[in-house]
This record gives structure tokens, sequence and C-alpha cells, in this order.
């Protein structure tokens, strides 16, 4: 097992699965400066190639409480908050939704703010049963950000992210399932044996033609039918030549388990 734990952050890697614990647990893994910049450097560590899974999480009893306010607080006059959000928050939205293997959230506890949204960016979300999402934004007076507004809407519907945010009232786990918000509510004990093994396939699975699915499906937040079906089309011949469609296939005729390498074509 190999990583990096510089305070705020802890990574490690096993295998193809990079762990992202964000580790402030005294104030639920609020956001500063410092660990911003500790998370970009984790996630440099997930676009390596050995890297085909991405599992993130909190440490201690929450996942994270959005923005740290003590440091709003502490702040005088009137803080640039679109500076925060283009430094920081945006372009870890970004990465996430870009990076072209599964990022799995593993959501321990209570997430906030930023927080909720972050979580809502992976492409797998798993959440404690006993976890809540609040969009605490209204408050505090703010719009809601780190992609909230994008994501939401298109998991819950209008109705549903319009009450949630403009209420800021909590939701839970098996709401979150029931609507659609989330993959999975599971039992508290049960979430990081369940999370690590969710990682532990897809980091098995054929990386490529992953990436490739988690693009598309986004992609399709833009396109009409025929748009999308021509990025279907143009996905599929990279796919189509790849070392992992022809394991894919050659295992299937050969009744074995295939062995995937997650490389994209040569
Ligand atoms: O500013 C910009 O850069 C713009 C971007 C903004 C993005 C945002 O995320 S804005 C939204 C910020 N987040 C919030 O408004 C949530 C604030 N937290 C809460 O409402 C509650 O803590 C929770 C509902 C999340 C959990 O409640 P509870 O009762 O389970 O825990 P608690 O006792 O409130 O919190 C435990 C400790 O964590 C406590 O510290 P203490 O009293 O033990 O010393 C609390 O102050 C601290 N904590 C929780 N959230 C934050 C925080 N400290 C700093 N910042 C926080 N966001």
């Amino acid at each position: 097992m190999t990583g990096m734990s510089n305070g705020t952050v802890i990574a490690s890697q096993d295998g193809g699965v990079l762990e992202i614990t964000l580790n402030r647990p005294e104030v639920l893994n609020s956001f500063t400066e410092e660990m911003h910049a500790d998370l970009r450097e984790a996630f440099a560590l997930a676009e390596t190639s050995a890297v085909r899974a991405v599992l993130l999480t909190g440490a201690g009893r929450g996942f994270c409480a959005g923005q740290d306010l003590g440091a709003r607080a502490a702040s005088s006059g009137k803080p640039d908050l679109s500076d925060s959000l283009r430094r920081n928050y945006n372009p870890l939205i970004a990465r996430i939704r870009a990076l072209e293997k599964p990022v799995i959230c593993a959501v321990n506890g209570v997430a906030a703010g930023a927080g909720v949204n972050l979580a809502l960016a992976c492409d797998i979300v798993l959440a404690a049963r006993s976890a809540r999402f609040i969009q605490a934004f209204a408050k505090i007076g703010l719009v809601p950000d780190a992609g909230g507004t994008f994501t939401l809407p298109r998991l819950i519907g209008e109705a549903r992210a319009k009450a949630l945010m403009l209420t800021a009232e909590p939701l839970g786990a098996e709401q979150a399932e029931a609507w659609g918000m989330i993959w999975r509510a599971v039992d508290d004990e049960a979430l990081m044996e369940e999370a690590r093994a969710l990682a532990v396939r897809l980091a098995g699975a054929p990386t490529f033609g992953l990436g490739q699915t988690k693009i598309a499906i986004h992609a399709s937040a833009d396109n009409d039918l025929a748009a999308q079906l021509e990025h279907e089309a143009t996905a599929q011949k990279r796919c189509g030549t790849s070392p992992d469609f022809m394991e894919g296939v050659r295992a299937f005729i050969e009744k074995r388990p295939p062995v995937f390498t997650g490389k994209g074509p040569a």
C-alpha cells in the first residue's frame, strides 16, 4: 500500500484503488484553503494510470460540512466568495466529473453545504443509513455551489431540489436513495466494507470503457438524441479497439473470468 498524508487529507493506494479521506474530523471535515490544496494533491494521484477507481470518504462522524465558516467569521470586510469558488470548489468538481474512471463516495455521516455537492459530483454515492444531506446555504444567505444547482435538480427533479435548497431541511440517506439522489443507503457498520468492495470490483473492470460511459452520460445533458447517438458511435469505435474489449469477448467465448488491463486503444 502506498499513499500520502499531509494532515487534512489522507490518500492510500492499494492495487488499483485510491482511497481519499477528508481528515479534519473535529470540524466535520469542513474545507479550508489547506484542505483544498491537499485534496488537489490527492486527485493528482487519482489521475495516474495505476489508479483505476477512487473512493472518497470522511474521517470521524461527518463526511464534510462544506466551507469552514470559522475562517469566514475571522475574515474582515467583504470576502470575494467567487474567488474561493473559482480557485477551489469549481476546479475540484470539474476534475471529479472529468476523471475517466469511477469515483465512489462513501458518505459516512452528515454532509452539508459544499460537502453535499461534492458527494453528488461523484459517480456512485453510498451513504451510511444515519447520514444526512443538508443544503445549508439558505441558512447563511448563500446560493448552493460546488455544482449543486446543476446536479441536484437533474438527480431528483426541480421541485424537490428547490425545496431542499430553499429550506435547508436535512434529507436522510434512505429518502435520498428513494429519490434517486444516491445509489444506496447502507447500514452504518457495513458502509466502508461495501464501498471498498465496490471500489475493488470497479478497479478490476475495463476502465477505459467505464470512463467513456461516464463521459457519455455527462454529454447527454447537452445533446439531443441524434447528437447523443453519434457520441455513442464515436465512443464505441474507440472502445471496440481497446484490449479490454477483445479480452472481454474472448473470456466470454472461453467461459473464463476476464482479466482486464483498463487500457484504452493503443
Ligand atoms: O465561503 C466560501 O468559500 C464559499 C463557499 C461556500 C460553500 C459552503 O459550503 S457554504 C455552507 C457552509 N456549511 C454550513 O453552513 C454547515 C455548518 N454546519 C452545520 O450546520 C452543522 O455543523 C451540521 C448540520 C453540519 C452538523 O451539526 P451537528 O450538530 O451534528 O454538529 P456541530 O456540533 O454543529 O458541529 C461539530 C463541530 O464542527 C462544531 O465544533 P465544536 O463546537 O465542537 O468546536 C462545529 O462548530 C464544527 N463545524 C461544523 N460545521 C462547520 C464547523 N466548523 C466550521 N465550519 C463548518 N462548516
